[in-house]
C-alpha cells in the first residue's frame, strides 16, 4: 500500500513540479534581469554623481591625461566596463580604452538623459547609461557609464539552480510526509475496518466505528443483494450446479460428514479375462444419480464391495478412493459372505421386496430365513456406519428398499445423526405392502429417519396410508409428517433425476456420427428406423411387451418389414435368481421367433445385446436412435428416459414412456403408453415413426428443459436444504430442553 501511494503522490506531484518550473522558470529569470538591472543602473547613477565634482573642470580644459588618470581610478571597479564622454553633436570627448566598438557616441545618441540600454557585444553584455552634464559657462556634453552585464547571467543561474534545488528537496520532504501521513491514517483506518468486518460488527450500525460506517454499509447492501439473488436461485434455480449444491452443504448444513449407505457400489473392481484388474460402472439408476451427488460434496460411500477385485484395491480399513480417475471421496466396502447375499440382496430384498412394490405380477417370495439374514446384515451396515462416522451427528443418506431397518438400528447408535432414507423404487398401497409379514417392523424402523423420500407424491401417499392402517403413530398429512415415540419422520416427494449435462456426453461423437458408427457396428442399414430400449434385464421393464408390440406393428403393416429395428441392450441383472433367468429365457425365445418370422437377408427386426455396455456406449445409443421406448410395467422413476433427453442435443428423436413410470409425471411430451396394453404401444410406435420434425423438436425442446432445470443437483439440493431446516429445529428444542425449568 506504501508503495501505491509514493507512486500515486510522490510521482504527480513531482511532474507537477516540473510543468511549473518549466513555464515558471523564464518569468523568474526575466524578474531576475530586471532586478540585477535596475541595481545597476543605481550604481551608474551613483557613480555619475561621484564624476560630477572632477570632470567637468578637466572636460572643460580638455585635459585628456587628467581624464585618463581619472577614470582609471574608477575603472578600478571591475564591473565598469568604460566611460565615454561625447559632445552634443555627436563628437567625442574622451573614450576609455575597454569601450566596445558598437558603442559610441552616435549610437548612444537617441538615449534620454539618465537612461540606459543593454547592448550584446562578443564579451557579453553591456549596460549603458547616459547623464547629460550642464555646467554653468561650459559647453554640455554627455557621459556614458559602461556596466558589464556578464556577471549577471552567472549570478542568474546560480540563483536559479539554488532555487530549483531547495525547492526540489522541499517539494520531495514534503510529499513524502504527506505519504507517511496518509499511510499511517489509512492503516489504522483499514485495520478498524478488518475488525469491524472479522468481528461481524458491520451488521449492526451501532458496533462499527464512525469511519467505517459509510463502508460497511455498502458491504452489508452487496451482501445482503447478493443473499437475496442466492436464495432466489436456490428457491427458483433453473440451473443447478455440483457447486451450488456443495454451497447448500457448506452454508446450510455447516460442512457436516457425510455418508451414503446402499447396496450397489458406485465403482466394482473386476478381473478381466486376462486376470487384470477393470473397473466397472454398474447399470443402476440408484448408482447414476447418486454419483454425481457424492463426487460434488464428498464424503464416504458405504456399501457392499461385490467385484471380483475388490479386494485386491482397497487399504486395511477396507477403503478405496475414487472416481479412479479422479478420486474425490471415499469408497468403504462392506463384504457380504455368499449366504449373507443370498438371505439379504436375492432373498428379502429381490425375491420380497422388489416384486412386492413393483404391480408386474411376480409373486413376491418372504422367507423367516432370509428376513433374519436381511436384519443381521442391516446390523453389520450400521456397525460400518457407526465406525465411519466421526462425529455423533453426521448426515447420512440410506439408499432404497435394501435398508429398511437401518434407520432403526442407527436411531440407537447415533440418536443427533440426521439419517434420510430415499426409496427409489414405487411404493405401492396399503393392501399390497400388507402382504409382507414384517410389515409393522419395517414401518417403525423407517420411521426413525429424519427424511423419508420418494419419487412422487402419489408413492408418499401410499406410504401414509399404510403407516394408517398398519401402525399407532400421528400422522400429519397436511405438513406430511410422522410423529412415532418421540421423533418426528417428515416424508417428501423428490422426483430424482440425472446430472446435467450428463458427463460421457464429451466422449461421444454428434448425432450424425454416432447415427453412422452405431448403424455400422450393429449391420443396421442407413434407411432403417432406429428404436432403442435400454435396461437392466428386469420383468419389471417391459421388455418382452416391447418385441411383442413390434411383432403387432409389423403384423398390421407389412410395409414397415425391412424399415424398422429395435436395438435392446438388456444388461444381465440378479441372473442368480429363477424369476431372472427364466425372464432371459423367455426374452431370448421371443426375440429369436419374431425375428425367424419377419428377419430377411440383410434385416432384423430386433437385435438383443445382452450385454452390460460401457456408458459411453450406451450415450452413443441414446443419439443414434430415432426413438427411444421405456416402457416398463412400474418404474420408480426411470432414468432412462431421461439420459435419452439429455443426450439429444439436436433436439430431435422421440420418447415413448410407459404412463407407470415416475417420469411420466414430468416429462409430458413424451408418447405416453399403457405398458399392458401391447396395441397401445405398437400405436406408438408407429406415431414416434411418423411424428414430423417440427413436432419432434418442440416436444423435445421442452423435456430438455424440464430436465435441465430438474437435475439430480437440484434432487438432492433440495433435501438437503429440508434435512438442514430439521437439523436446526432439532438443535433449537435440544437447547430448550436443557434450559432449567423456570
Ligand atoms: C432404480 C429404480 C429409478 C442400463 N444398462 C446399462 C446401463 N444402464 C444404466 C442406465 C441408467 C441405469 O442403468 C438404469 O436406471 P433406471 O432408473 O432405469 O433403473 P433402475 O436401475 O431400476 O433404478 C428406478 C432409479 O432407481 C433411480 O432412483 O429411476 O425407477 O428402479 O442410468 O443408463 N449402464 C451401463 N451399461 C449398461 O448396459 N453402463
Amino acid at each position: 500500500m506504501f508503495r501505491s501511494l509514493v507512486t500515486r503522490t510522490v510521482v504527480p506531484l513531482l511532474l507537477a513540479a516540473g510543468v511549473v518550473a518549466y513555464f515558471g522558470l523564464p518569468y523568474i529569470d526575466r524578474l531576475l534581469t530586471e532586478w540585477f538591472r535596475a541595481d545597476v543602473e543605481l550604481r551608474a547613477r551613483l557613480l555619475m554623481s561621484t564624476l560630477e565634482e572632477s570632470l567637468p573642470a578637466l572636460v572643460a580644459k580638455g585635459d585628456q591625461q587628467g581624464l585618463r588618470r581619472y577614470t582609471a581610478k574608477v575603472l578600478a571597479d571591475q564591473r565598469v566596463l568604460g566611460i565615454l564622454i561625447c559632445l552634443p553633436n555627436g563628437g567625442t570627448v574622451f573614450k576609455t580604452e575597454l569601450v566596445p566598438a558598437l558603442v559610441s557616441c552616435q549610437s548612444t545618441d537617441e538615449l534620454a538623459d539618465g537612461r540606459s540600454v543593454v547592448r550584446h557585444s562578443p564579451m557579453g553584455s553591456v549596460l549603458v547609461s547616459v547623464f547629460d552634464q550642464k555646467p554653468a559657462d561650459q559647453t554640455p556634453y554627455r557621459v556614458a557609464i559602461l556596466y558589464d552585464l556578464s556577471f549577471v547571467d552567472s549570478r542568474q543561474s546560480t540563483a536559479r539552480d539554488y532555487m530549483l534545488a531547495f525547492g526540489g528537496i522541499a517539494l520531495v520532504i514534503l510529499a513524502l510526509f504527506l505519504v507517511l501521513a496518509a499511510w499511517l491514517v489509512v492503516r489504522r483506518w483499514a485495520k478498524i475496518l478488518i475488525g469491524d468486518i472479522t468481528g461481524r460488527r458491520f451488521f449492526d450500525d451501532a458496533k462499527s466505528g464512525p469511519l467505517s460506517l459509510p463502508i460497511l454499509r455498502q458491504v452489508r447492501k452487496v451482501l445482503s443483494e447478493m443473499e437475496a439473488t442466492q436464495r432466489l436461485e436456490i428457491d427458483y434455480r433453473e440451473n443447478w450446479t455440483p457447486q451450488a449444491l456443495q454451497l447448500v452443504v457448506r452454508d446450510q448444513l455447516h460442512s457436516p460428514q457425510m455418508i451414503v449407505v446402499s447396496n450397489r457400489e458406485p465403482y466394482a473392481h473386476e478381473f478381466n479375462e486376462q486376470g487384470a484388474i477393470e473397473v466397472r460402472l454398474p447399470a443402476s439408476g440408484m448408482v447414476t444419480a447418486l454419483e454425481p451427488v457424492m463426487r460434488a460434496c464428498s464424503g464416504t460411500w458405504i456399501a457392499h464391495g461385490s467385484g471380483s477385485a475388490d479386494r485386491e484395491v482397497v487399504d486395511r480399513s477396507d477403503r478405496v478412493r475414487v472416481p479412479p480417475e479422479d478420486p474425490s471421496y471415499m469408497l468403504r466396502r462392506v463384504w457380504l459372505s455368499e449366504s449373507e447375499e443370498q438371505g439379504f440382496y436375492y432373498g428379502l430384498s429381490n425375491e420380497g421386496l422388489w416384486p412386492l412394490c413393483h404391480l408386474a405380477y411376480v409373486r413376491p417370495a418372504f422367507r423367516g430365513e432370509d428376513w433374519v439374514v436381511y436384519q443381521s446384515v442391516n446390523r453389520k451396515f450400521a456397525e460400518a456406519v457407526a465406525r465411519e462416522a466421526q462425529s455423533d451427528d453426521p448426515v447420512i443418506l440410506i439408499q432404497d428398499y435394501h435398508f429398511v431397518m437401518l434407520p432403526g438400528y442407527l436411531r440407537k447408535r447415533r440418536p443427533n445423526a440426521t439419517i434420510v432414507l430415499f426409496w427409489h423404487i414405487p411404493w405401492p398401497n396399503a393392501e399390497t405392502f400388507g402382504v409382507c409379514p414384517w410389515t409393522r417392523e419395517m414401518l417403525t424402523s423407517l420411521l426413525m429417519a429424519d427424511i423419508l423420500g420418494f419419487h412422487t407424491l402419489y408413492h408418499c401417499q401410499n406410504f401414509l396410508a399404510t403407516l394408517d392402517r398398519f401402525i399407532e403413530c400421528q400422522v400429519d398429512h397436511e405438513r406430511m409428517t410422522v410423529a412415532l415415540q418421540g421423533h418426528v419422520c417428515h416424508v417428501g416427494a423428490y422426483p430424482i433425476s440425472i446430472e446435467w449435462p450428463p458427463r460421457w456426453l464429451t466422449a461421444v461423437p454428434d448425432v450424425p456420427q454416432s447415427r453412422a458408427a452405431v448403424r455400422e457396428c450393429f449391420g443396421i442399414g442407413a434407411h432403417v428406423v432406429l428404436g432403442l430400449g435400454v435396461e437392466r434385464w428386469d420383468f419389471t421393464k417391459g421388455v418382452i411387451e416391447r418385441c411383442l408390440a413390434l411383432e403387432l406393428l409389423l403384423e398390421q403393416d407389412p410395409r414397415l418389414r425391412g424399415q424398422l429395428t429395435l436395438l435392446q441392450i438388456a444388461a444381465p441383472s440378479r441372473s442368480k435368481l429363477p424369476a431372472y433367468q427364466a425372464l432371459q429365457r423367455t426374452t431370448l425365445a421371443e426375440v429369436e421367433r419374431i425375428n425367424a418370422r419377419f428377419a430377411t437377408a440383410d434385416w432384423k427386426p430386433i437385435v438383443l445385446i445382452g450385454r452390460h455396455q460401457p456408458p459411453e456406449q450406451v450415450f452413443e445409443l441414446y443419439r443414434a436412435a430415432d426413438f427411444c421406448i421405456v416402457n416398463s410395467l412400474h418404474d420408480g422413476m426411470n432414468l432412462v428416459a431421461k439420459e435419452f433427453v439429455a443426450a439429444r442435443d439436436d433436439e430431435d428423436g422421440v420418447l415413448i414412456l410407459s404412463t407407470f413410470a415416475g417420469a411420466a409425471r414430468e416429462l409430458v411430451e413424451a408418447i405416453l403408453v399403457n405398458p399392458f396394453d401391447v396395441t397401445e404401444t405398437a400405436a406408438a410406435i408407429r406415431r414416434a415413426i411418423d411424428m414430423p420434425r417440427e413436432q419432434r423438436r418442440q416436444r423435445m425442446q421442452l423435456m430438455r428443459r424440464t430436465i435441465k432445470e430438474n437435475n439430480v443437483y437440484r434432487w438432492a439440493g433440495r433435501m438437503l436444504m429440508d434435512a438442514a431446516r430439521i437439523r436446526q429445529r432439532q438443535a433449537l428444542s435440544r437447547a430448550e430442553e436443557a434450559l432449567p425449568a423456570a
